[in-house]
């Protein structure tokens, strides 16, 4: 079977709760203090991958991870018992939900030894992220065990900052063949945290043997950072030989898309105007934050948060191209309002890696009976809801704990316990 795009959706965890843990992050701090939902926002993820099966595309998923982490809080010398307010909701936050931050994923086409490349992300910019990185490299080393096929790296070491395929595109004819791997840093300065540096970004792709002539590093544009878009994601997605971008989501836009047109002629770059849609609009309706998907007809589909279908401004912009002769020919909104509400859309829910799925761990990959025994898992052992003042509560902990582990035995997942 030939190379084909998995995505690989973050299940949302049963910890999942608004601690406003995030600046930057314009909804994680617009909601903190807020109830969540956990129950509501994993089904609203499975009912996304559900959606993206119906369509036609290959899915799979990972684990939640163990929270609280409680080896971090040993390490702080303290437990969810005593520790204090930050830092217990640090240990439970159920942010390796957004699995787009779990790692850099290179394609064997695009690697010297013809192996598919994962780098876990360190996330070290935010405490509550820094920690996800164990857990997510030892799910990784189960998924692609297939030393014949994939090679997993742990990730780059301090001080510099690593955000995953969040701040990573790759342009290609199309996915099985060779690409343009483009790394997207940004510089510290502006009101909110850079959390890409560019030093992780050359590592990764040295880790992962990229041809520097088919490798670009690029800026992300301070304007953008300071408008709150945190990760490139937030104003930037690509698919194929085609990049859907904000005017202003790099800082020397003209000169990144002429590297990009050098490197790969037949790049398409649709460029959404500032005047049209505003940066502050693009991080509140998240229209780049979209999974920007090949269809098995060949069109190319938008899978966007539902926000956006609200924008006027976006949804007007996106009717105009599909009636006109762009290649996104479709527009599929998702309701992800859980997740959003706290800065992750459909995009930063799922991790795309290019392979033959016959060569994953097949426990990871998705059909829709066992979408169907996950979402029994989450209906019966989620928590409903999650109040801030409650996450240290023993009660609370328990029941987050209990229902991970339902979850991995339903999938046959213990050995992740
Ligand atoms: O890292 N939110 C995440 C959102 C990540 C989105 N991912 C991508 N763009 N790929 C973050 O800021 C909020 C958690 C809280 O506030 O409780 C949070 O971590």
């Amino acid at each position: 079977m030939a190379l084909v795009e998995i995505n690989f959706d973050g299940i949302i965890g049963p910890s999942h709760n608004y601690a406003g843990l995030s600046p930057g992050n314009i909804a994680s701090a617009n909601n903190a203090g807020a109830i969540s939902q956990p129950r509501a926002a994993a089904l609203q993820g499975i009912e996304k991958m559900r959606a993206n099966l119906r369509l036609g595309l290959a899915q799979g998923f990972f684990m939640p991870l163990d929270r609280p982490n409680k080896a971090w809080l040993a390490g702080l010398a303290t437990d969810m018992a005593n520790a204090e307010l930050h830092i217990r909701a640090a240990a439970f936050s159920a942010s390796a939900m957004w699995a787009a931050n779990a790692a850099t994923v290179s394609p064997a086409p695009d690697t010297s030894d013809g192996k598919c490349h994962l780098s876990a992300a360190n996330l070290l910019t935010m405490a509550h992220r820094s920690h996800e990185w164990t857990g997510t490299l030892a799910q990784l080393k189960l998924a692609f065990a297939d030393e014949q096929h994939f090679a997993v790296h742990g990730p780059v070491p301090p001080p510099y900052g690593d955000e995953g395929a969040a701040n990573f595109m790759r342009l290609c004819p199309s996915h099985g063949e060779a690409g343009v791997e483009i790394f997207v840093y940004g510089k510290s300065g502006g009101p909110f945290p850079a959390r890409q540096h560019i030093e992780s970004s050359k590592a990764i792709a040295r880790a992962h043997q990229l041809d520097p002539e088919r490798t670009l590093f690029i800026q992300q544009s301070e304007a953008a950072i300071a408008a709150g878009a945190f990760h490139n994601d937030v104003v930037a997605v690509a698919n194929e030989r085609v990049l859907f971008t904000h005017e202003q989501a790099f800082e020397e836009p003209e000169a990144a898309y002429a590297a990009i047109r050098t490197k790969m002629p037949e790049a398409e770059i649709v460029i959404v105007p500032a005047d049209r849609v505003s940066l502050a609009d693009a991080v509140q309706s998240y229209l780049f934050n979209a999974q920007l998907v090949t269809l098995p007809s060949g069109e190319m589909a938008l899978i966007l948060p539902t926000e956006s279908q609200s924008n006027p401004n976006v949804w007007g912009w996106l009717e105009e191209h599909v009636a006109g002769n762009g290649p996104i020919r479709r527009l599929v909104p998702v309701d992800v309002r859980q997740s959003m509400a706290n800065g992750g859309g459909p995009a930063c829910l799922r991790l795309r890696v290019v392979a033959n799925p016959t060569t994953v761990d097949q426990r990871f990959i998705a059909d829709e009976a066992k979408l169907d025994r996950i979402a029994e898992v989450i209906a019966q052992y989620w928590p409903e809801s999650i109040a801030p003042d409650q996450i240290g509560n023993s009660a609370l902990v328990e029941q987050v704990q209990n229902a991970r582990l339902a979850m991995l035995e339903a999938c046959d997942l213990s050995a992740l316990a």
